[in-house]
């Protein structure tokens, strides 16, 4: 069994196909890991490459998105969360008075595809609520997500009750959504903005100094 036949499966969102390969490869002896970083993470990567390009769009992400989440369920539970091997680990959320989540919901997708341990506090997520899940997590990154503009200064709201907590300086803060900018994340002291989700695996695994090759 070829694990590009897995990342295939996932590029064109056949989530049963996926489903049936990751069964038949574990009953066949192949490593949980192995199934993930050489089936489920190349496939998630090429979506993103073709999302980057404008070849896909918004469902043939979500559909590929689905069909990853579908096969991880079934080779996760193999993984004890040690031998788990992530690129890094996220806290992510869209901040205070923000109901918006499609977008960050993207972004989790994307950088769960890419090998990162996500751990996603939803919408409406208040600075202190950050602050715990950093010091519960230790993450590598936050993850920032605002659409409107009257919530903007939250994302540095939440930055300084990081500082406040004596937690930011133990992890990068990445921010963006719809009205955010490069020069409003330089402006609030961000670590990166990354514009939309395939190119915010880009930015995490930069500012995390990990190689673009892996994951
Ligand atoms: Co709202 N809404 N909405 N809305 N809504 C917008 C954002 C708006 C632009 C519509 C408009 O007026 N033209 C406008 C904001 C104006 C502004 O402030 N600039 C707006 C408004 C005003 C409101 C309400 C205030 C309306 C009202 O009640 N009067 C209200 C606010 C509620 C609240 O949050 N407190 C409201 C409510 C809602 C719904 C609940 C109905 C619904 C949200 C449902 C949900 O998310 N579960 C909704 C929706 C759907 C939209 C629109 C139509 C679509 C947003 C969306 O999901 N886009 C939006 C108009 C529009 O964009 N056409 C609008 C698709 C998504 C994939 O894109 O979210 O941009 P996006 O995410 C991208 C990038 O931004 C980036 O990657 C994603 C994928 O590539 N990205 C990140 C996002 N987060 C990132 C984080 C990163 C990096 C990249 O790193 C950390």
């Amino acid at each position: 069994m070829e694990p590009k036949e897995l990342a295939r499966h996932i590029l064109l969102g056949e989530t049963e196909a996926a489903e049936r390969w990751s069964r038949q490869a574990l009953d066949a002896g192949m490593d949980p890991q192995a199934i993930i970083n050489q089936g489920l993470l190349p496939g998630m990567a090429q979506v993103g490459e073709k999302f980057k390009n404008y070849e896909y769009y918004l469902p043939e992400v979500l559909v590929a998105g689905k069909a990853m989440n579908a096969c991880l369920a079934i080779v996760k539970p193999l993984l004890t969360e040690t031998k788990m091997a992530y690129v890094g680990r996220v806290v992510i959320g869209t901040v205070q008075g923000d109901l918006h989540d499609i977008g960050k919901n993207l972004v989790v997708m994307m950088l769960e595809g890419a090998g990162f341990a996500v751990n996603d506090l939803g919408a409406n997520v208040h600075a202190e609520q950050f602050v715990q899940a950093v010091q519960d997590d230790s993450p590598d990154l936050v993850c920032l997500s605002t659409l409107l503009t009257t919530t903007m200064p939250r994302l540095q709201a939440t930055m300084a009750a990081l500082e406040a907590a004596e937690l930011r300086h133990t992890v990068k803060v990445m921010v963006g959504g719809a009205p955010v900018s490069q020069d409003y994340a330089d402006e609030i002291g961000a670590d990166g903005y990354a514009p939309e989700s395939a190119s915010a695996v880009d930015t995490a695994k930069a500012i995390l100094g990990i190689p673009a090759s892996t994951g």
